[in-house]
């Protein structure tokens, strides 16, 4: 196993309120953010994991939901090797606009592979979306895999970046 460092930039995209800034922060700080701070355009996180030796230097962009930062938005797509799809369980519209944020991402930079993710795991009484019906647009839309998290509680986040770590460690071993 080599010593390089796989740069390797993912993005969060899905409608705003959806929980992208709040799974990126569980994430790399392992704590929940009960307060919401908007994000403006476009939010920078970093992280390095080593999975069988492999290590992934992680350069996330959670990128605004908004109509307003479009343009903005637009500008990130390029390069990324993979986008995060976000949507809230709570929330049945957010789902429905998965497809929009799909063909945005596809069309900006084809070359990249995507996963569907629902959030708010936690508030299972408010839940407006079955798992069954979350898979099947996962499928259609070709994503790698679809799974939920939780960013209050925690469940499911490591796992998710641990699924996300295995698929590029499969595109870093088809570039050799
Ligand atoms: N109950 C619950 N609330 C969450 C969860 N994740 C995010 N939130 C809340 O949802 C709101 C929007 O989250 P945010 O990450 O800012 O959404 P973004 O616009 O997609 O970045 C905030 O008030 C969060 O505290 C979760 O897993 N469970
Ligand atoms: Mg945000």
């Amino acid at each position: 196993m080599s010593d390089n460092v796989f740069i390797a930039y993912i993005l969060g995209i899905g409608d705003t309120l959806t929980g992208k800034t709040t799974v990126f922060a569980r994430y790399i700080n392992q704590k929940f953010i009960q307060s919401y701070v908007e994000t403006l355009g476009a939010d920078f996180s970093m992280n390095d994991i080593v999975i069988d030796g492999f290590k992934i230097n992680y350069r996330i962009w959670d990128l605004s939901g908004k109509k307003k930062f479009e343009k903005i938005r637009k500008s990130y797509y390029k390069g990324a090797r993979g986008s995060i799809l976000f949507f809230d369980l709570t929330q049945k519209e957010t789902l429905d606009n998965i497809p929009n944020w799909y063909n945005e991402t596809i069309f900006e930079e084809p070359d990249q592979f995507t996963v569907l993710v629902g959030t708010k795991k936690d508030l299972s009484t408010r839940r407006q979306v079955t798992k069954e019906e979350a898979e099947t647009l996962s499928k259609q839309l070709n994503c790698k895999f679809y799974t939920e998290v939780s960013a209050l509680t925690g469940e499911g986040v490591n796992e998710l970046f641990m699924k996300i770590s295995k698929l590029l460690q499969a595109v870093f071993d088809d570039s050799k």
